[in-house]
């Protein structure tokens, strides 16, 4: 892919301090529509003895004024994407105003509108389009904004930290100016101006001081905030229980909006939140909701610590504050519900479609060494990978010492840019611990495979295992080096306890560090079965040969709730593999009669929590399972998950049906037992759908009629929807009556078109224009679009090319309007790794007319040209 115009690389190793410093910034922002004047004063200082001018960052900028020490000044030059000025003295007040358009501003980022509100979304460098500015997260100025507009139209006008003035304009105009007494960078500036409804509270931190809490929401939603108040405040409260962390300012503010094209920006003092992660009550909002909005509101409070008052000093660092924060926001879910249950979504997450994106062309290391489009590095491996990073540290440290050095860092580096390597050096001298080779895992791309091997010496009561490891080459880096594995595993007998040896339980952490590695076990009296990888303890893909048998005990009596749900997972991905093979050869897949008796005594488990059954019974989706093979063909892998939901719903019928009588005896209100409740009946009710459509009929509608919440009805639709139930057309008719107006909760009713087994793609079209919809809102984009190209396989990889072509049609469209949407919804045509090869070779046909695109954005040039040079 030449192009004359490539968009430049940026390498981590080119890292320089600035030339300048920024000390201080006063915005002076007069808010309208289609021309907003900004001025920005700044307080700027020389970094050390040298004739180099000043370069300042600046995107879609009209400028009207340069002053230095308040005379216009000349020896400047603009040009696209800088403003360079010359002859500075050392120290000086510079002043800079310039115009621009938010009304016009699709892209979401710099300050846009959404709705009738004005906001802000400045990280990565989306301050550049608000003022010509060092626009890096190393340069830490104090802010202070004064902000303009109709009072009408606007009568709240927010930005970060304290308010400290406001008054009355002329032409019903308005002023509010904020002070923020922390230094930050850029990127955490935020400004807000618009009507709402406010929910008003407060905490009190552990030393006394009240902070007032304000959420604010669109008028007519303040029955939809109370759920992400009392999140916050739960938030606060961990933070200083668990880490010993307060917040630090006399105002936390967090404010909801339709239009956001992520989910939620940690902004000082001043949050902004996609409304999905905000708004919820019980008709709207299922309990996956409920939980997502507890976990965003606390991961962008964390930050206040782990990325405010400790930034990054580069974007390289990103998993700096994301791995970490990410890592937070876990033990947060799994401090306040089931640590199980929140492990295994965390392993789901990272096994399929983080290592997904390891296998794929934008492979990269949790630190990333090149970039060319920023936002492009906001991914599953900069924050789940690199919260499994920062997992294995935990593990190895223990949480006393784990947490010494997070107060070493804290301390050391507060009110500074810091590296992953600080974060590395102040962990390692907390503990002690040589953490030079666990390093690696910042610098290597890929998923590690552990091989493991084991023999049993009965004579000498000696189990062996033989433990190798080796990460497959990633693009740009086609050697790897041996990397430091803590592997958790346990040894169980025949009846399934953990066997003793000397008095002691084998249930420990090995340090796996060299290519390959033998650890031995004495006086261990039978041949044990070993519980591999207990936890999830590194991000890794294990090999075994697990046998049924083994797999089934695991299931039935491993202690470790990850291990149960994982020998599952291994059963299913087994029996998978198997029939997938058998219907290339054009036989049928055995029957899973063995398979079926484990499920269901899993499902009649009752000392199990509803919500871990719910978990192990759900089969993997069919893109993760696309990642366990090196090679498959989609339309097979569907019909042998298909036929397997079948057969095993068969199977077990009678049991699945009095296991769904039972859950709806709890299944009322918002605790954590009647949400796994909800989550097993809804399980159920699929299966029961799938084995007999004539009683899933009956059940779905009398669950759908009788219910009012928007989890067991949405689950009724679910189970309608994939199930093709005679009841789907008519109960999809009234859910698009009762909620067509309310784009979050139309949202759901997207997905489940998007998912539809049968000509998807021609309703998915038919849906681009349904008033509902929109294409310049990311939530719809993704609900429809998105769901459709990565949860639907069989329609988006059909063979006659037409899903991608429908892709490309779309990214075309968002190419010009929202690059940063756009780049996220390529993600399955350039992950074909997987794909046959007839596939393979569509998806970069598809791939290659996209990169002819006039004004490809640089957002999807970096993607595609990584996915064709694979
Ligand atoms: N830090 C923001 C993400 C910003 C994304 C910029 N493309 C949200 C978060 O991770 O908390
Ligand atoms: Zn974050």
């Amino acid at each position: 892919m030449a192009h004359l115009s490539a968009p430049q690389e940026k390498h981590r190793l080119d890292y320089q301090p600035p030339h300048y410093w920024i000390d201080s910034i006063d915005l002076d922002v007069d808010l309208h529509d289609s021309a907003t004047r900004v001025v920005a004063i700044s307080q700027v200082r020389r970094n050390g003895h040298h004739n180099e001018p000043l370069i300042l960052d600046g995107e879609d900028l009209l400028l009207s004024k340069v002053a230095v020490n308040g005379q216009p000044w000349s020896a400047y030059l603009a040009e696209p994407g800088k403003l360079t000025l010359s002859q500075l003295p050392s120290e000086f007040v510079l002043t800079i105003e310039t115009q621009i358009d938010p009304a016009g501003n699709t892209a979401l980022e710099g300050l846009y509108q959404s709705g009738s509100a004005f906001c802000t979304q400045c990280e990565a460098e989306g301050f550049r389009r608000i003022t010509y500015y060092l626009d890096r997260p190393d340069v830490l100025a104090r802010f202070s904004t004064r902000i303009s507009a109709d009072k009408a139209r606007f009568p709240f006008l927010l930005s970060n930290g304290n308010r400290t003035g406001s008054g009355e304009l002329a032409d019903g105009r308005h002023w509010v100016s904020w002070q923020d007494p922390f230094p930050k960078p850029c990127y955490l500036f935020a400004l807000v101006a618009g009507d709402f409804d406010l929910l008003q509270d407060s905490f009190t931190t552990r030393s006394g001081r009240r902070v007032a809490l304000e959420l604010y929401v669109d008028k007519g939603n303040l029955d939809r905030a109370g759920h992400a108040m009392a999140s916050l405040k739960k938030s606060m409260a961990w933070d200083e229980t668990r880490f010993g962390l307060e917040y630090d300012l006399d105002i936390y503010m967090i404010v909801a909006v339709d239009f956001f094209n992520m989910g939620a920006m940690e902004n000082k003092g001043l949050n902004i939140f996609n409304a999905k992660f905000v708004l919820a009550n019980p008709q709207t909002a299922t309990d996956t909701d409920y939980f997502d909005i507890e976990r965003v509101i606390g991961h962008e409070y964390f930050h206040n610590w782990t990325g405010n008052r400790v930034t990054c000093r580069d974007w390289f660092q990103l998993s700096l504050k994301e791995g970490l924060t990410v890592f937070r926001d876990q033990e947060f879910s799994s401090d306040l519900g089931s640590r199980g249950v929140n492990r295994i979504r965390n392993a789901r997450l990272v096994q399929g479609p983080q290592f997904a994106e390891d296998a794929g062309p934008m492979a990269h290391p949790i630190r990333p060494d090149v970039v060319i489009e920023m936002n492009n590095f906001y991914t599953l491996t900069v924050y789940e990978k690199g919260s499994e990073v920062i997992r294995m540290l935990h593990t190895l440290l223990g949480e006393d010492a784990f947490q010494a050095g997070i107060r070493l860092y804290l301390g050391r580096h507060d009110g500074q840019a810091a590296t992953c390597e600080d974060f590395v050096c102040a962990m390692e001298e907390a503990s002690g611990r040589d953490l030079k080779q666990f390093r690696r895992w910042y610098s290597q791309a890929g998923t590690p495979v552990l091989t493991v091997r084991d023999e049993y010496d009965a004579h000498q009561q000696i189990y062996r295992l033989h433990v190798s490891q080796s990460t497959p080459a990633t693009p740009r880096q086609p050697e790897k080096l041996p990397l430091h594995i803590p592997l958790s595993l346990a040894l169980y007998d025949e009846q399934g306890r953990v066997i003793q040896s000397d008095g002691v339980a084998v249930d420990r952490v090995l340090d796996v560090q060299e290519p390959q590695q033998t650890f031995e076990f004495t006086g261990i009296g039978e041949k044990p079965v070993p519980a591999l990888l207990q936890e999830f303890s590194a991000p890794v893909k294990l090999d075994y040969p697990f046998s049924e048998a083994q797999l089934t005990l695991l299931l039935g009596h491993a202690q470790n709730d990850y291990s149960r749900w994982d020998a599952a997972q291994r059963l299913v991905q087994n029996w998978i593999h198997q029939a997938v093979e058998q219907l290339a050869r054009q036989q049928a897949p055995a029957v899973p009669v063995a398979l079926a008796r484990v499920l269901q005594q899993v499902l009649q488990d009752s000392r199990l929590d509803a919500a871990l059954r719910a978990e192990i019974l759900t089969l993997p989706s069919e893109s993760s399972l696309l990642e366990t093979f090196n090679q498959v063909d989609v339309d097979l892998l569907h019909k042998a998950r298909q036929q397997l939901l079948r057969s095993l719903a068969t199977a077990m019928q009678p049991a699945l049906l009095s296991a769904y009588r039972s859950c709806q005896q709890g299944w009322e209100g918002l605790s954590a037992e009647a949400v796994g409740q909800r989550a097993l009946a809804g399980v159920c009710l699929q299966l029961l759908s799938l084995a007999d459509p004539a009683l899933g009929d009956e059940l779905v509608a009398c669950q759908w009629r009788e219910q009012s919440g928007m989890t067991l009805r949405l689950a009724a639709l679910q189970a309608a929807n994939q199930a093709q139930l005679p009841c789907r057309d008519a109960l999809m008719a009234e859910f698009e009556a009762q909620w067509h107006h309310d784009g979050l909760v139309m949202d759901n009713w997207f997905r489940l078109q998007a998912q539809t087994p049968v000509a998807a793609l021609t309703k998915v079209r038919g849906l681009l224009s349904h008033p509902s919809f929109s294409l310049s809102n990311p939530n719809r984009t993704r609900a429809l679009v998105g769901t459709f190209c990565s949860a639907n396989p069989v329609a988006f990889h059909a063979k006659d090319g037409s899903g991608y072509a429908f892709l490309a049609e779309i990214l075309t469209e968002l190419n010009r309007t929202n690059p940063q949407v756009a780049s996220r919804l390529i993600t399955p045509l350039i992950q074909f790794q997987r794909l046959d090869n007839d596939r393979q070779q569509l998806a970069r046909q598809t791939l290659q007319r996209l990169a002819g695109l006039p004004d490809l954005a640089r957002d999807l040039f970096e993607k595609i040209e990584r996915a064709l040079s694979q």
